[in-house]
């Protein structure tokens, strides 16, 4: 087959498989608070979603602080890998050559972090967490996943919120590559949840049959991690 060939039919499978996904958790998504909501708390402009673009307790910033666990790791591309494994059909590794060949998209979103900033209309690039999750094909018992950090991080999001459009793995921010102490080459974001939910300098992601509580779950924040409810902590 010609290579051309090759990879429309790969895109094609990919497409496929998250239209399945897409149906099989479509009424579970809908019960999620950000689309169950009828008051969702905040303040300023309604954003694309008919949410207050600040939610409550939240002050807009411009700056972009940064927050970590002490350490910054340095991956090179030529080590870097992402594994994707668990309750699947077809786990994988990927290389940076890998994961770029995937289907890439761009979306502009709201980063909200539980330590009381938000930071608005931030344009990512990078491949959607639903177009990965159709190229290794969860198993119907699939729940949720847990996320791991190159720096051991951990973070746990069931999958009716990370097959959400707006959850991306995302490598450039801005037109600019994402820089080290912001999770790069590559992290997750979570722009409907707190900024917590997005693992930066990601490494794994594991579907689970059952819910299990990442690093800062563990230490008494919100499993759920809805901001126009405060849902802060549990
Ligand atoms: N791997 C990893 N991911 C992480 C964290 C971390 O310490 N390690 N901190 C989380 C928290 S609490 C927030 S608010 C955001 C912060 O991202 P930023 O440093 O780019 O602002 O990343 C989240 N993802
Ligand atoms: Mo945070």
């Amino acid at each position: 087959m010609e290579n051309e060939e090759i990879q429309d039919n790969k895109l094609d499978r990919i497409i496929e498989a998250r239209m399945k996904l897409k149906a099989r958790f479509e009424e579970k998504m809908k019960l999620t608070p950000s689309m169950a909501d009828e008051k969702p708390q905040g303040k300023g402009e309604i954003n694309r979603h008919g949410m207050p673009n600040t939610p409550v307790g939240q002050t807009l910033t411009t700056k972009w602080p940064v927050l970590d666990l002490g350490y910054q790791p340095k991956i090179p591309l030529d080590k870097w890998r992402l594994i994707i494994d668990g309750e699947v059909e077809n786990p994988v590794i990927l290389t940076w050559d890998d994961f770029m060949a995937l289907p890439q998209t761009e979306d502009v979103s709201d980063f909200h972090c539980v330590t009381t900033w938000s930071k608005l209309d931030m344009a990512w690039k990078g491949v959607s967490l639903i177009d990965l999750a159709a190229l290794v094909q969860p198993k119907e018992t699939a729940t949720h996943i847990m996320c791991y950090g190159y720096d051991t991080y951990t973070t746990n999001i069931s999958l009716e919120e990370a097959l959400k459009p707006d959850v991306l793995l995302g490598h450039t921010v801005d037109g600019q590559p994402l820089a080290v102490e912001h999770g790069g080459p590559l992290r997750m974001i979570t722009p409907q949840l707190y900024a917590w939910k997005g693992s930066k300098w990601i490494k794994r992601l594991e579907f689970m049959p059952k819910n299990k509580l990442g690093f800062w779950e563990e230490r008494g924040y919100s499993n759920t991690a809805y901001p126009w409810r405060n849902d802060r902590y549990s």
